[in-house]
C-alpha cells in the first residue's frame, strides 16, 4: 500500500508480508536498518534477519528471534511489532534502547510457518522429511540445538512432536542461527526467543533441573521484566528456569546460547494461559505486543548496565 508494505498488527500475516516489511524498513531507513539472509530453510526460503543500529562501536548487542515453532503465530507478530516501534521511532527511543545493536529474526521456521497457513494450523516442527522407518516430517527446532542435545524431554522418534533430529544442528534453520551467533562480530549481551503460550519468562537450564551460576541475576531481570509487562498490560508472567517451572527439555535454543556465554537468555512464552492457546484472536496481537515491548525496554536498561 502507500506505506510501502502490507504489515499490520490487526491480523496474522504470511511470510511474504513479513519479509516485505523488513525490506521496506531497510530501504526507508538505510542509516539505521539493514536486512541480511543468514541462510535458507529446508525448502529454500530465506532466513531474514533485520539489524537496527546507530553504528556506535560502543553499543551492546541483543538477539531476538520468533517463530521457532510454526503454530505460535503471536511470536512473529510480536517480534515484528518490536521492529516497527524501534525502527519507525528510533530518535524518540531512550538512550538505553539506542545504545543497543538489535538483531531480529522474526521467523526461524518459515517452512513450518507457511505450512500452518496452508495445510495444518497446529503444525509445530520444521518440514524436513526423515528417511528412517516410517517416513515422517519435521524436527522440533527447539530440541535440535547442540548443548546437551539428545537428553531429557526430546524424542528420537521422527514422528514425535518433539523429535530432536538425527544429530545436533541437523536442521538448516537451527544451524543458521547458531552459525550466525558464533561468527557474528556482535558480542551478544542478551538473547530472547519468543514462543507461546502460557505467560512464562524462562531462563536456563532446560536440559535438566539445574541452574547456571548467575541464575540470581537472571531471576532479578526476569522478575523486573514481568513487573513491567503487568504494569503495561495486566498480564501476569511466571518467572523461573524452564526445567523447574515447566519440564526438562534438552536441545533448546536458550540453553545453547547461554552456553556460548550470552548473559541474559530467556525463552518467553507469550499469551494466553490456555483459553485460546495457539489460536490467539487477532484482537490480542496489539495488547500482547505492546506489553511485551514494555518488558523489552526493561531488558534494555539491564543490558546498558553491563
Ligand atoms: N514451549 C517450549 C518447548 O520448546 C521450553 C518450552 C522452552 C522448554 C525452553 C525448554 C526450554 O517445549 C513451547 N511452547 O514451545
Ligand atoms: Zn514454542
Amino acid at each position: 500500500d502507500r506505506r510501502g508494505h502490507r504489515m499490520t498488527w490487526k491480523q496474522y500475516h504470511r511470510l511474504e508480508d513479513i519479509h516485505g516489511f523488513l525490506d521496506y524498513l531497510a530501504k526507508t531507513y538505510p542509516k539505521i536498518v539493514s536486512v541480511n539472509t543468514i541462510g535458507k530453510s529446508y525448502e529454500g526460503k530465506d532466513l531474514k534477519i533485520l539489524r537496527i543500529s546507530d553504528g556506535n562501536p560502543n553499543n551492546k548487542a541483543v538477539f531476538i528471534d520468533g517463530g521457532i515453532h510454526a503454530r505460535e503465530w503471536i511470536s512473529p507478530a510480536t517480534v515484528t511489532y518490536f521492529i516497527n516501534q524501534i525502527a519507525e521511532n528510533f530518535d524518540e527511543e531512550s538512550d538505553d534502547m539506542k545504545q543497543i545493536d538489535w538483531y531480529f529474526l522474526p521467523v526461524v521456521n518459515p517452512d513450518g510457518y507457511e505450512y500452518t497457513h496452508l495445510v495444518d494450523r497446529l503444525w509445530r516442527k520444521n518440514r524436513k522429511p526423515s528417511f528412517t522407518g516410517r517416513q515422517c516430517f519435521g524436527t522440533d527446532l527447539n530440541r535440535n540445538f547442540g548443548y546437551r542435545w539428545g537428553g531429557k524431554g526430546a524424542s528420537n522418534n521422527p514422528c514425535s512432536e518433539i523429535f530432536r533430529g538425527s544429530r545436533s544442528f541437523s536442521e538448516p534453520e537451527s544451524r543458521a542461527v547458531s552459525e550466525f551467533i558464533k561468527t557474528s562480530v556482535a558480542n551478544f549481551s542478551a538473547y530472547l526467543t519468543y514462543h507461546s503460550y502460557g505467560q512464562y519468562l524462562l531462563y536456563p537450564w532446560g536440559y535438566d533441573n539445574a541452574v547456571p551460576p548467575d541464575h540470581k541475576d537472571l531471576d532479578v531481570v526476569g522478575k523486573s521484566i514481568a513487573e513491567a509487562i503487568e504494569r503495561a498490560g495486566g498480564s501476569k508472567y511466571s518467572v523461573g528456569s524452564s526445567s523447574g517451572l515447566l519440564y526438562p527439555a534438552s536441545g533448546g535454543s536458550d540453553d545453547w546460547v547461554k552456553a556460548q556465554g550470552v548473559k541474559y537468555t530467556f525463552t518467553i512464552e507469550l499469551s494466553d494461559t490456555g483459553r485460546y492457546g495457539f489460536i490467539l484472536p487477532t484482537t490480542k496481537i496489539e495488547p500482547v505486543a505492546r506489553e511485551s515491548l514494555a518488558g523489552l525496554r526493561v531488558l534494555a536498561s539491564y543490558v546498558s548496565k553491563l
